[in-house]
């Protein structure tokens, strides 16, 4: 597949206009964040470095930050509710199970940031304001996107803590592995209803000026066996993408339906992540208890005379299920976690990209025809 971005100097110019520096975290609400930072550093092998909680002033809510490399995860629970957002946090739980509240990105400029995405239409959630600690001065917007989940815009180029003031530093909760397992956030993918796609896709385009990339899965190949459709938005230089899918109108329950049905809505279906060395990888976090979905032996008997060589021997591959894909740029590794909570929502990636800037297309139909016997097992085909 092709994968570059549409860039007429009308978008070029839009990209300018909201300029990011990449991605500043995933917030996840959950309904026991100590347990959940337990999970992401011993299966996912993150590391604690910053929290927020009762201990230091923070009655309300707990909050657990953890990073591999540049990718930063934060995991939220209300302790007692007290005020509209510690209220906010209860209710999403309740209503969505375990999720992701906000994909923050950080930005050069917040104030100009928020100002553009508002006069382009974005809903505001929160006007531009510092926040200072003894590390410095961050400034913090947050605009509305699909679902209840949101966009903070962070510029954090005045503060040196750990991660946002009034958050303290913390040790980690356990001994991170000598090999972290990945290194950034590739890309955050959203579920949105059905023929919902295009007006997200179309948000994006107008609200930060994002283009579309030129991967997408279009009706023809969602009617035959994907039961999706998708298409991929970035930022000017690519470090942000944000694939939006919707459920197709096919012969079974879409794969989109089932997490929309559970979700009870439109919000954050994956989020990939970057590993330089996707083997050792898929080693330790299966080892750490990490369930990846399954590849029939028959993906890989034909898959050496169209990936061609990989890095990774065919073998090697086949033993830990892990998907290749290549076009014209070079070539790609995946796997993907089933979800990680009892909701049949939010799963994970791994990606090992070599070249290709793609999202894996030639394993759609392996892959979707992989979550579809997970979604049969549930009784929800
Ligand atoms: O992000 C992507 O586009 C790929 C493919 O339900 C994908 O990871 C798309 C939809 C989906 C699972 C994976
Ligand atoms: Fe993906």
């Amino acid at each position: 597949m092709t994968e570059t971005m549409d860039q007429t100097p009308e978008t070029a110019k839009q990209a300018d206009s909201f300029p990011v520096k990449g991605m500043d975290a995933v917030v996840f609400a959950v309904g026991n964040a100590k347990q959940a930072a337990h999970f992401y550093a011993t299966a996912f092998g993150m590391k604690l470095v910053a929290y927020s909680g009762p201990e230091n002033g923070s009655r309300e809510t707990a909050s657990y930050v953890l990073v591999s490399g540049g990718a930063r995860f934060v995991l939220t629970s209300v302790i007692k509710p007290a005020t509209d957002y510690g209220r906010f946090l209860a209710d999403h739980v309740a209503e969505h199970g375990d999720g992701v509240i906000d994909l923050a990105i950080e930005v050069p400029d917040a104030r100009a940031a928020y100002a553009y995405a508002i006069e382009h239409g974005a809903t505001g959630l929160d006007e531009p304001h510092e926040v200072k600690d003894d590390h410095g001065t961050v400034v913090l917007a947050a605009i509305a996107t699909y679902g209840k989940t949101r966009h903070t815009l962070v510029e954090r180029s005045g503060y040196d803590g750990p991660y946002l003031p009034g958050f303290a530093p913390a040790n980690p909760i356990v001994e991170p592995p000598a090999k972290r397992n990945f290194q950034a956030i590739d890309h955050c993918v959203g579920n949105v209803e059905l023929g919902k796609m295009d007006e997200w896709v179309g948000f994006y385009n107008k609200v930060m000026g994002f283009t579309n990339m030129k991967e997408f899965v279009g009706d023809d190949i969602a009617t035959e066996y994907s039961a999706l459709m998708s298409k991929v938005v970035a930022d000017g230089t690519r470090k942000v993408k944000f694939p939006l899918n919707e459920p197709a109108v096919a012969k079974k329950k879409s794969q989109i339906d089932e997490y929309l049905e559970f979700y009870n809505g439109p919000g954050v279906q994956h989020i990939a992540l970057a590993t330089n060395d996707i083997v050792a990888t898929v080693r330790a976090m299966r080892a750490a208890g990490v369930q990846f979905l399954d590849t029939p032996d028959s993906y890989y008997d034909t898959l050496g005379e169209w990936v061609g060589e990989t890095r990774v021997p065919l073998d090697t591959l086949r033993e830990l299920k892990i998907l290749a894909d290549r076009d014209e740029d070079g070539y790609l590794l995946q796997i993907f976690t089933k979800p990680v909570q009892d909701r049949p929502t939010v799963f994970f990636e791994m990606i090992e990209r070599h070249g290709s800037l793609g999202f894996g297309k030639g394993n759609f139909k392996a892959l979707f025809q992989a979550i579809e016997r997970e979604q049969d097992l549930r009784g929800n085909l």
